[in-house]
């Protein structure tokens, strides 16, 4: 074999394990295998010009040539490794956790003081025998209006100032709207289903009104409705007095004044004794302005009319409603002095129940 070939082989050795030395990253290692042993590397192009050698010359030069081959192959394996565990090491050294220091405080979430007190609301009633429905919030006049004995142009609409939705039927109505109240749910039941109806209906209600301490334009109420055949007046007080009794505690007094509402006959509204001077009416009594009072709900004997217009007999059954404003009895029961503190959002409030 002649000499040169053997020179060049160990001089191409020799350079490329120094080269090999200096790599310190895979982006290297990876240049200087393809500089080496690639297709087009430096030791193959020369293992490519022996073919000019006569054959006992060619097989000496291929198996020093092979031999080098594997000695540079297992030279970048063992180069890759180290390069490997010097990255370990380091990112070991920068991730490295001091499990001896404090954790950090978990931020917890909370229910809403709105939500909080619906859910009480409503277990006090389920646990005397109502079940929960829940209903739409965009919602047809005929619900929110017309079912419940309010006809196009009664009066009695200005109670409920209404947001209407823009759309346009093809009799060129604008039917639709933003539910004023949780009663459309009176209608939406009791024509889906036979007496006896036992439910409440805890939902979000709109009302184009200016805001102000005790009046929010969107606010939630929770409905309630009971029809079988023989349900009195007294039925009502029963269950409201004991929803009372249940949510403030039993040494509560429950009072009940004539109210007007087209969807019940006779209509009430229920106020219980103000717990903030425990009924006294004494003079500066903030919660219940020097009354002794304070108002929670409205309430009623279901109007025959609603119910002939479901389709009930009214010869056979009668009922009972009531709809109340759990933000208003949120602030009864925490001396919340605005409503409009629970939706603007501020922590500071939010944080404290
Ligand atoms: C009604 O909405 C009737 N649908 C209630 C009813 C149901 C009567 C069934 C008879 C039978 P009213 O507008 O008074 O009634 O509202 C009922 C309760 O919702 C109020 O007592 C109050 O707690 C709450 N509420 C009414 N308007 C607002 C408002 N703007 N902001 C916050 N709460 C309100």
């Amino acid at each position: 074999m002649p000499e040169s070939i053997t020179q060049s082989i160990e001089t191409l050795v020799h350079n490329a394990l120094a080269e090999l030395g200096e790599a310190h990253d895979s982006q290297t290692l990876d240049q200087w295998r393809v500089a080496y042993l690639g297709r087009r590397g430096r030791l193959t192009t020369i293992l490519r010009g022996l073919s000019q050698l006569d054959l006992e010359e060619r097989r000496a030069a291929g198996a020093l040539g092979n031999k080098a081959k594997r000695s540079l192959e297992e030279h970048l394996d063992r180069r890759e490794s180290e390069i490997r565990q010097v990255q370990l090491d380091r990112s070991a050294e920068l991730d490295r956790l001091d499990v001896t220091l404090p954790g950090r405080p978990l931020s917890m979430g909370r229910l809403h003081p709105t939500t909080q007190v619906i859910r009480e609301i409503t277990s006090a009633f389920t646990a005397m025998g109502f079940s929960i429905v829940e209903g739409p919030e965009v919602e047809w006049d005929k619900y929110n209006f017309e079912m419940l004995n309010i006809p196009q142009g009664h009066p009695a609409r200005d109670m409920w100032n209404t947001v209407w939705v823009d759309y346009q039927n093809e009799s060129g109505e604008r039917p639709m709207l933003l539910r004023t109240h949780t009663s459309p749910m009176q209608a939406r039941v009791m024509e889906a289903t036979k007496p006896p109806v036992r439910v409440i209906v805890p939902g979000k209600c709109y009302r184009y009104e200016a805001t102000d301490a005790t009046h929010e334009w969107h606010f939630y109420q929770v409905e309630g409705l009971a029809v079988d055949e023989g349900i009195t007046f007294a039925d009502l007080k029963g269950t409201l007095y004991e929803f009372a009794r249940r949510l403030f505690g039993e040494e509560r007094r429950v009072r009940f004044r004539c109210d007007y509402f087209p969807f019940v006959e006779p209509g009430v509204d229920m106020s219980i004794d103000c717990f903030a001077c425990d009924g006294e009416g004494t003079s500066g009594c903030r919660i219940c302005r020097d009354s002794g009072w304070i108002e929670i709900m409205g309430a009623g004997m279901v109007h025959p009319r609603v119910l002939a217009g479901v389709g009930y007999d009214t010869e056979k059954y009668t009922g009972f409603a009531f709809g109340l404003g759990p933000e208003r009895i949120a602030m009864l029961k925490y001396g919340i002095d605005d409503i409009r503190l629970f939706y603007s959002n501020d922590l500071r409030f939010l944080r404290q129940f």
